[in-house]
């Protein structure tokens, strides 16, 4: 740049800062906020809250865990507004000029993650039954500061905060995405960030397909060849890779951090070349298969008639289970064309005991339920519908992810470079209006654990691609699983998802803005 222009220059850049930043917002209807996923009631009441450069964060008890949701609050506040907030116990009544953390046992309809966040002329105040309810509530927050998030102005304000109640709860329990780390490896860091999408989104799950024909990418310390041998390379022949344990209990912690549960799959006993490539005793005829950067599925099988076989998956779920805090481990199970249907059916029983015998939840994918199902199984529906109902026959419970809607490869018109479209295109309107609900004749909602959107990776390789495919069906897919579905109609949710753009530019997103969608619109 010539030097005449650098002082110009350094002053629209300013100006552009000032105009983000907390201090021009002055929004005064709670109401009108656009919070995705739309919660259960938002009364709004006219007045706002400032935010100024001495208001602190208090949290009521003592207890290491609050102190850090107070510490998560301050670090989002603080790019946002310029205020760097302190955490400190708080005693009494909230008083004002704050915010104010605090667990009660307020009514039971909140459940775990529920939380009641009231804005008065005087004070923030979010108050949930568990810390769970906290972590979401702050995402509410989030989303309601003028200048969205994670938007880096560094000179402190004030800042005006819409005031009202707003009351909210999950309709689903489970609420995930799943990510490929297969068909091609993405990094820890790149994990992380995935992680706090969900979390932006109050999702609560993270599904890892950690195996896969292309690659196997958890360390196995009893199988040390998986992740060496098996985690060298991907679909077209890079590298590859794979999570060290500690790297994976990295994973597991920071998704903690988030609230979020890890859900790890080793899927099995098709989808299993890796494994096949590393270890030739798995393999009917003994000997070792190449590694393979192909997108084909449905060649490969564990050996199900050896008992061998059976040592292996029960050394890798042991491992597994014991690097995993959460109830699950998901086994896979789909598209096992190499399997014959009598042997993949006793397969699926006796993985279903090694995993209960290590203390978990079995989920597969719908095939599973061709199989004698644990009550507390869960089928997730991805294709077909006899399948799922099958599972609910069974007493198992089914977690939606149809993939003419919930697939997050797909792409989302015939011009979309990256993705598939076995399963149709998926526009952001596709991708949100179905309701988990109608999908399988006969099913109750009981019989219904949530919803998971899932992202295949063989056609994506890096964290810019992911955005694309990610973002914005991501914050539909919460919406479906947070917020009932006589709450939701496209028309009004693509005024609020429109807004959102601010959030994902803050954020650095690259995402798909979507003609179906009114941009324009956003503030
Ligand atoms: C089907 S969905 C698969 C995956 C592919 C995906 C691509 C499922 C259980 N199996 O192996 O990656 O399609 O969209």
């Amino acid at each position: 740049m010539k030097k005449n222009l650098i002082f110009p220059a350094i002053i629209i850049i300013i100006s552009m800062v000032i105009a983000i930043s907390c201090k021009t917002g002055s929004p005064s209807d709670l109401s009108k906020e656009n919070i995705i996923p739309k919660p259960v009631s938002v009364v709004a009441s006219g007045e706002y809250f400032k935010l100024k450069g001495k208001s602190q964060i208090y949290v009521y008890g003592e207890s290491e865990e609050m102190k850090k949701i107070g510490l998560y609050l301050a670090g989002i506040l603080e790019p946002i507004t310029g205020i760097a907030a302190q955490v400190k116990t708080a005693s009494g009544e909230p008083w004002s000029g704050n915010i104010f953390l605090s667990l009660s046992n307020i009514d039971e309809k909140f459940g775990d993650e529920g939380y009641e966040l009231s804005i008065t002329k005087k004070h923030v105040k979010l108050v949930a039954r568990a810390p769970a309810g906290l972590f979401r509530g702050i995402q509410t927050l989030r989303q309601i500061l003028p200048s969205g998030s994670d938007t880096v102005s560094k000179s402190p304000g004030s800042c005006k905060i819409p005031a009202g109640t707003i009351i909210d709860f999950p309709d689903y329990s489970y609420r995930g995405a799943m990510l490929d780390v297969s068909r091609h490896f993405f990094n820890v860091d790149d994990v992380k960030q995935f992680i706090e999408y969900l979390a932006f989104y109050k999702m609560n799950v993270l599904h890892l397909h950690l195996s896969d024909d292309q690659g196997w990418r958890i360390e196995i310390k009893s199988w040390p060849n998986l992740a060496q041998h098996g985690g060298s390379t991907e679909v077209g022949g890079g590298p590859g890779g794979y999570y060290t344990q500690d790297q994976y209990s990295e994973i597991v912690k920071y998704a903690k951090d988030h609230y979020i549960t890890i859900v790890p799959e080793i899927d099995m006993p098709g989808h299993t070349n890796a494994a096949l490539a590393s270890y030739a005793e798995l393999n009917c005829n003994g000997k070792a298969t190449e590694l393979y950067t192909g997108t084909e599925v449905g060649f490969s099988t564990l050996c199900t008639s050896k008992e061998i076989t059976y040592k292996f998956i029960d050394d890798v779920i042991r491992e597994l289970a014991a690097l995993t805090p959460g109830p699950y481990i998901h086994i896979g199970g789909d598209e096992s064309h190499a399997t014959k249907i009598e042997d993949y059916i006793p397969f699926v029983n006796r993985v279903q005991e090694i995993v209960v015998k290590h203390g978990k939840q079995v989920i597969g994918w719908d095939e599973i339920a061709l199989s004698t199902l644990k009550p507390n199984s869960i089928a997730q529906h991805w294709d077909n519908i006899p399948n799922a109902g099958k599972a609910v026959a069974q007493g198992a419970r089914i977690l939606m992810s149809p993939a003419s809607k919930a697939y997050l490869d797909m792409k989302y018109d015939s011009t979309t470079l990256l993705g598939l479209h076995w399963a149709g295109y998926i526009e952001i309107d596709t991708a949100y209006i179905w309701d988990p609900l109608t999908l399988v004749p006969g099913i109750k909602k009981e019989n219904i654990i949530g919803i998971e959107a899932a992202l295949w990776s063989e056609t994506l390789t890096n964290m810019d691609e992911i955005e694309y495919m990610l973002f914005p069906r991501l914050p539909g897919y919460a919406e479906i699983g947070w917020t009932n579905a006589s709450s939701r109609t496209w028309d009004e949710y693509k005024i609020r998802l429109a807004a959102h753009s601010r959030h994902f530019k803050a954020m650095g997103i690259n995402f798909y803005p979507s003609k179906l969608v009114p941009w324009a619109g956003e503030k």
